[in-house]
């Protein structure tokens, strides 16, 4: 059987990565396993048949025969807790990996989001420049946090696991900002994600679905 992830068929971002796709598409090349992508147009997205796949009306979505899972970070847990690569075999290792997936969604994840959206959903609101520091400090104080727990080390606990490809996943969505370039270490801990040769994979893949196409 083979498995089926959605992905935007025009990511917004014009194929930087961006969109939440990569990072189960990552996954996937961690663990070798091959995958098919449906793209789902927006109007799609919230119509019935994807629906019943998520039931937010988004991407990315994940099929493996009768298996339906929606949430990168279920999605990511799934493929890490089947196949070998992404997990350590040690239990106690294998729970703080499992920390660090959950902290990348759940502690590191937030800030940056408010930052996305105080900067484009809400920049038109008369207090939208009043607010602007306020949540980049916030995204600040997390990294400030995070680069002192990881410091010299190359990931975050022992070898790459399943916590540094989402905290990875996460941290690139800061480097327009800047902010990541304020944390040497996290911004060389960022790179040495990218220089993996499964990423590359995965993000050739989604730039080949949003490259621009030639006129004709
Ligand atoms: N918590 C869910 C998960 O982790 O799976 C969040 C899924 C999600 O936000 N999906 C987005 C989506 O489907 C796409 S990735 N949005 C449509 C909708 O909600 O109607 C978010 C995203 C989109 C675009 C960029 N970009 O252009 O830079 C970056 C990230």
């Amino acid at each position: 059987m083979t498995i089926t992830i959605t992905a935007f068929d025009h990511s917004p971002d014009g194929g930087k990565g961006l969109a939440r796709d990569t990072r189960v598409r990552w996954a996937l090349e961690e663990v070798h396993q091959p995958y098919a992508v449906r793209l789902v147009p927006w109007r799609a997205m919230k119509e019935p048949a994807h629906l019943a796949l998520h039931p937010f009306g988004q991407i990315p979505t994940f099929e493996d025969g009768q298996l339906v899972l929606f949430e990168t970070g279920a999605i990511v847990l799934h493929l890490a807790s089947h196949f070998p690569g992404l997990l350590p075999a040690d239990p106690t290792a294998r729970g703080r990996a499992i920390s660090w997936l959950f902290a990348a969604l759940n502690t590191i994840e937030p800030p940056i989001l408010e930052l996305s959206n105080a900067k484009l959903l809400e920049r038109d609101q008369p207090w939208a420049a009043a607010r602007l520091p306020l949540v980049q400090q916030r995204v600040r104080d997390r990294l400030r946090q995070l680069a002192a727990r990881l410091g010299e080390a190359e990931w975050l606990d022992g070898g790459f696991s399943a916590g540094d490809l989402m905290m990875v996943s996460v941290l690139l969505r800061l480097r327009s900002s800047g902010i990541l370039d304020e944390f040497a270490n996290l911004a060389a801990y960022v790179a040495r994600g990218e220089a993996r040769p499964a990423y590359q994979r995965a993000f050739a893949a989604q730039l080949a679905v949003n490259l621009p196409k030639a006129p004709g």
